[in-house]
């Protein structure tokens, strides 16, 4: 056996007997992906084995991440830190080679994968980044980033609709640095991909404006390699390389069949397997010394690569040191001294303004002072306030084009940090995931509030990777009003918070809006979603009411009967808060002892001490009424038993905003009436 089959070989054996020990996983995706795999990871890709996080490295994603196997063989026989105990323990509990591949888990995942399609736009993200960063950086004598993002993604990333607004996209912004091998295999889960797919896939991908290229054996590994190369040299468009492919390649009876997508197969199959490709019955897991040896290169040609970029990074360093130290504060996701100082204060003012107006003004000061700050919205800039001004376009250099409405002042390039992403928000949703993932960048993605529906799994890949992003939600209530029930958000919020490690903002006024994105600057732990109002609202006077900066701890007291403890609380969130402080003047005036909570966010208040939890709440005034334009849907968390919730559980109605906000109850008179309810007084 050659040497490149011995590698190849040992990629599927080691996947097969993976599975096989687990008697759960996938065999056939490695089995015929194994021979692009071997060819991109020993002949192309900039990686050290021994720094899995060097920050120019090329980045791979495993698309098609129910081929975990195929990437766990590749980190362990490359020379990752994984060890070949962890391959054997293969989705077992606490496992390094967890089921899906997980980012965080496994040294050199570059992305969760798993749910089909997510890695294909994830690596749009990175490759957007990518060039963002380099035009940032890069000077024409010295560059210090200039990585390709591959990827090996299969008929089901190809089939599903997030990869094709992230194909547009990446095919409109030209970014061709992506090289992505299609696993050209005909099969999928259920069966011959003939039964559902059957469009050129080739011709789709050109008219999105990507270079196709074919190979048609995808056990030739010279071709592959040719095809490669193509690709690099073409730095205009973003390549697909189509491979054709055989699922379960070597098994003599599963080989092209649906089967060896997703079951082990079988200890008699294994055994045939291995006999057909000339390969040991005994032992499992054998990895032959040749091969071993061959795949081990990449530790010295890694680390020959990274000295060689540390050498160029040091020259920079001499070169351009505010630069070079702009460079590692990104890299290092810090912040610049100061940069909350940037945060406007908003005099009080009864007529008010909108949270988004608001958050336009806050994200603009932070823009002048954060240079990571990269991102847009769906098509919907002059909704969500989210253009930066004097951040540019991030664009592919056009100066045919740079008169084009709608566009950014500043540069028309790929300095640009203000992103169109077009009526994408799926995309949206996975690119700044992977801006995230590659580093350097505190990116942002704004909708309205009823559309993060279309985000939600990229949402929720987010908070499981721990990425620092932003959502920024608009329009996030029926008071949006004309509209309609279509775009009027009800059990979204809810929705929303029932994601772990999302931390959801709605808040009151312009103070409390300058405060969530305050926190959600500093969140590097997980995604921040920021929920804000279309309609004016009230700017709250602090020198009568409590500090804005109550926000950090989620709740708090805003108003309130001291000394005398309160007969009821009311406990209201984002635009219902100042209807909340009216009734709470109004009541007051009766005699009645209220106070009122602003609880912008569950999440942080949920984080606080018992004590001070206690306090804003205390357990001995069991009369409180939650007051939220939404969905009621876990309120009795905080209103308990004996509380009562204002809220929506059916469809909105489209009508002036003001009406439909009457019509569902959200006016001071209700909360009055309510209150005295609560206090059994009618
Ligand atoms: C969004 C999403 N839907 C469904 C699945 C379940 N699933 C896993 S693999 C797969 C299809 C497999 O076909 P293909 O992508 O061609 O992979 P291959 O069979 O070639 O390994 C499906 C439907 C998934 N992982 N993600």
């Amino acid at each position: 056996m050659n040497i490149d089959d011995l590698c190849i070989n040992t990629i599927r054996m080691l996947s097969v007997d993976m599975v096989q020990e687990a008697n759960s996983g996938h065999p056939g995706m490695p089995m015929g992906a194994a021979p692009m795999a071997y060819v991109l990871w020993t002949n192309f890709l900039k990686h050290n084995p021994r720094h899995p996080s060097w920050a120019d490295r090329d980045r791979f994603l495993l698309s098609a991440g129910h081929g975990s196997a195929l990437l766990y063989s590749l980190l362990h026989l490359t020379g990752y830190p994984l060890a070949l105990e962890e391959l054997k323990r293969f989705r077992q509990w606490g496992s390094k080679a967890p089921g899906h591949p997980e980012h965080g888990e496994t040294p050199g995942v570059e992305s969760t994968t798993g749910p089909l399609g997510q890695g294909f736009a994830t690596g749009v993200g990175m490759a957007m980044a990518e060039r963002f960063l380099a035009e940032t950086f890069n000077r024409p004598d010295l560059s210090l980033i200039d990585h390709y993002i591959y990827g090996i993604i299969s008929d089901g990333d190809l089939m599903e609709g997030v990869a094709s607004e992230a194909a547009s996209l990446a095919g409109h912004l030209k970014l061709g640095k992506i090289i992505y091998l299609y696993d050209n295999n005909g099969i999928s889960l259920a069966g011959e991909t003939k039964l559902t797919f059957t469009e050129d896939v080739s011709r789709r991908f050109e008219a999105y404006g990507w270079q196709v290229l074919s190979v048609a054996d995808g056990n030739d590994a010279a071709a592959i390699g040719r095809a490669i190369a193509a690709a690099r040299v073409e730095t205009g468009r973003p390549s697909l390389i189509s491979v054709r492919t055989h699922i379960g390649y070597g098994s003599p009876r599963k080989q092209d069949t649906f089967e060896v997508h997703g079951s082990p197969l079988g200890a008699e199959e294994v055994a045939a397997t291995k006999k057909q490709l000339g390969w040991p019955a005994e032992p499992m897991f054998f990895i032959p010394e040749d091969s071993l040896n061959r795949f081990r290169q990449a530790v010295s040609t890694g680390e020959k690569a990274e000295q060689e970029w540390q050498k160029r990074a040091s020259a920079y360093e001499k070169a351009y040191p505010d630069l070079f130290a702009q460079w590692q504060r990104q890299m290092k996701s810090d912040l610049p001294a100061g940069w909350e100082k940037a945060i406007p204060d908003f005099p009080p003012d009864p007529k008010g303004m909108a949270t988004r107006a608001a958050g336009g003004k806050v994200l603009n000061a932070l823009a002048a002072r954060v240079p990571s700050l990269f991102g847009g919205s769906a098509d919907l800039n002059p909704s969500t306030n989210t253009a930066m001004k004097g951040r540019g376009n991030f664009q592919s250099l056009s100066p045919r084009e740079e008169a084009v409405q709608g566009a950014e002042s500043g540069t028309w390039g790929y300095s640009g940090a203000n992103v169109a992403f077009g009526v994408r928000e799926h995309a949206m949703g996975s690119i700044i995931n992977g801006a995230a993932l590659h580093g350097g960048l505190l990116p942002f993605g704004s909708t309205f509030l009823v559309f993060s529906d279309y985000m939600r799994p990229a949402i929720r890949l987010a908070a499981i990777m721990k990425l620092q992003v932003t959502y920024v939600f608009t329009h996030d209530s029926i008071a949006l009003g004309e509209d309609g029930p279509t775009h009027q958000p009800i059990e979204h919020l809810f929705s929303l918070r029932a994601i772990p490690n999302l931390t959801v903002i709605r808040p009151a006024d312009a103070n409390e809006t300058a405060e969530a994105w305050k926190a959600a600057v500093a969140r590097r732990q997980g995604p921040t979603a920021l929920v804000f109002s279309r309609q004016n609202l009230p700017v709250i006077d602090r020198s009568r009411f409590a500090p804005a900066a109550g926000l950090s701890r989620g709740a708090y007291i805003l108003a309130d009967c001291a000394p005398d403890p309160p007969q009821a609380i009311l406990i209201a969130t984002g635009s219902e808060v100042h209807l909340a402080l009216e009734a709470y003047e109004r009541a007051r005036q009766d005699g009645r002892r209220i106070r009122v909570v602003s609880m912008p966010s569950w999440e942080l208040f949920d984080g606080q001490p018992e004590g001070y939890r206690n306090q804003v709440l205390p357990p001995e005034v069991p009369l409180r009424l939650s007051i939220e334009a939404g969905s009621t849907l876990g309120w009795h968390k905080y209103v308990g038993t004996r509380g009562e919730t204002l809220g929506i559980d059916r469809f909105g109605a489209s009508a002036p905003g003001k009406a439909v906000l009457e019509k569902f109850g959200f006016t001071v008179e209700n909360i009055l009436r309510k209150i005295e309810e609560l206090l059994g007084m009618v």
